[in-house]
């Protein structure tokens, strides 16, 4: 039997009416290598955007959970290492939520930094040999991305159920440096099959 991948993307946030994760993600085929593509479209608010995974993995069990975001600036893909304990937004999430340097588990329970179950080099080092520009990343910022991952680690801490994320560069049409959409989708059918 398939193994079955819940691959996440996040809402526009930021004024913006795009995210390139949502485009790429909703372009994904149903099934990529061993993996049977379960997809959600979750919000780009502090605590929520990993409480809909938690939500539906309760209905649906999978075996994995890659998250998808977008990160302006960067130029590659950049699968990531690890999440760190720190909210810091410098801009306010999409119910105006707007934390500074607070951690996301606090009373001396949470982890500084949770590292990655998934194989995040091999991940990075398929899709740059594809010749789609790719770097491991050590920081998934401190904004929803980073939030989302840090809370999902967690709770799936223990569990056979992996966890991974990934940023994409923006779209051509939201300012640059961008990635084309059809190599972000290209990107993430690689990086699904090494994990
Ligand atoms: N990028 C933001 C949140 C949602 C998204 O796509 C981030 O990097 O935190």
């Amino acid at each position: 039997m398939d193994k079955k991948l819940l691959i996440t993307a996040f809402e526009p946030f930021g004024g913006e009416t795009v995210n390139a994760s949502l485009a790429a993600v909703s372009a994904l085929p149903d099934r990529v290598g061993d993996w049977e593509i379960h997809k959600l479209t979750i919000p780009v608010v502090f605590g929520k955007g990993a409480q809909a995974v938690m939500e539906f993995t309760k209905h649906t069990p999978v075996d994995a959970v890659l998250c998808v975001g977008q990160a302006a600036g960067r130029s590659a893909v950049t699968p990531e290492m690890l999440a760190i304990n720190l909210q810091y937004a410098s801009i306010p999430d999409n119910e105006g939520n707007c934390p500074k340097d607070e951690p996301i588990e606090s009373g001396g329970n949470g982890r500084e930094a949770i590292f990655s179950t998934m194989p995040i080099r091999r991940m990075a080092e398929a899709v740059k040999g594809a010749g789609i520009p790719c770097e491991v990343s050590y920081s998934a910022g401190t904004y929803v991305c980073n939030d989302t991952y840090y809370r999902l680690l967690s709770f799936f801490a223990g569990t056979p159920v992996k966890v991974g994320f990934l940023h994409l560069p923006v779209m051509p049409e939201q300012g640059s440096p961008s990635l084309e959409p059809e190599r972000a989708v290209r990107a993430l059918q690689l990086a699904i099959r090494e994990i």
